[in-house]
């Protein structure tokens, strides 16, 4: 596991299945319409307990690329999960991409301290089935949660839960290419 250390809070990078998180809240890679559907979302609503996670999503859907809803986690070890919607990857338009994706974790981050949750672990929305391209996703990932960890909040713990080897070491060059400081 690779640590980091933002002003009084770490950020974790590790390699493993989101859904056996024993955090505060897990952050799905959701649609707007926060409907099952496949990739880490497909196991969350398999992992919770599909029934009473698509009962507890229609009343909060739409949720608009770059923001986020909360519900109870149900059978899961997580106590909520944040409904994430990152961007489908436009590479026509790489910087709205790369906002919508940014706001995507930034919206999740102030619905945590919203709630007065500590810990968040978070997969690499958008490069699955919406097509970003990791290396770029990483570095816009790691700087959006560096920067809401550094204003402040209730979250003191930030895991990154990477399901391939290919992603966590994109993850890894983008903290070193950012300049994140080792936790000791
Ligand atoms: N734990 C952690 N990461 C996982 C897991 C898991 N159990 N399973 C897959 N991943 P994706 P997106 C990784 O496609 O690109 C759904 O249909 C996966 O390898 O899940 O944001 C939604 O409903 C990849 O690295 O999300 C949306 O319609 C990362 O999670 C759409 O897909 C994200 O891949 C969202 O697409």
């Amino acid at each position: 596991m690779d640590r980091y250390q933002i002003g009084p809070a770490t950020l974790e990078l590790v390699q493993g299945d989101i859904v056996a998180q024993d955090v505060d809240a897990i952050v799905n890679a959701a649609n707007e319409g926060l409907a099952e559907g496949g990739g880490v979302c497909g196991a969350i609503f398999r992992a919770a307990g599909r029934a009473e996670l698509a009962a507890a999503c229609r009343p909060l859907a739409p949720c608009p690329t770059g923001e986020a809803r909360i519900t109870p986690g149900f059978r899961l070890p997580a106590r909520q999960i944040i409904h994430a919607v990152g961007p489908v990857y436009r590479a026509d338009d790489p910087p709205t991409s790369a906002r919508l994706l940014a706001a995507a974790y930034t919206s999740s981050l102030a619905l945590a301290t919203q709630h007065g949750l500590r810990s968040v672990a978070f997969p690499s929305i958008s490069t699955g089935i919406f097509g970003y391209p990791v290396a770029e996703a990483a570095q816009v990932a790691l700087a959006a949660v560096r920067e809401a960890l550094a204003a402040g909040g209730s979250v003191t713990l930030v895991r990154f839960v990477l399901w391939d080897e290919g992603t966590l070491a994109a993850y890894r060059e983008a903290a070193r290419i950012l300049g994140l400081v080792p936790a000791a």
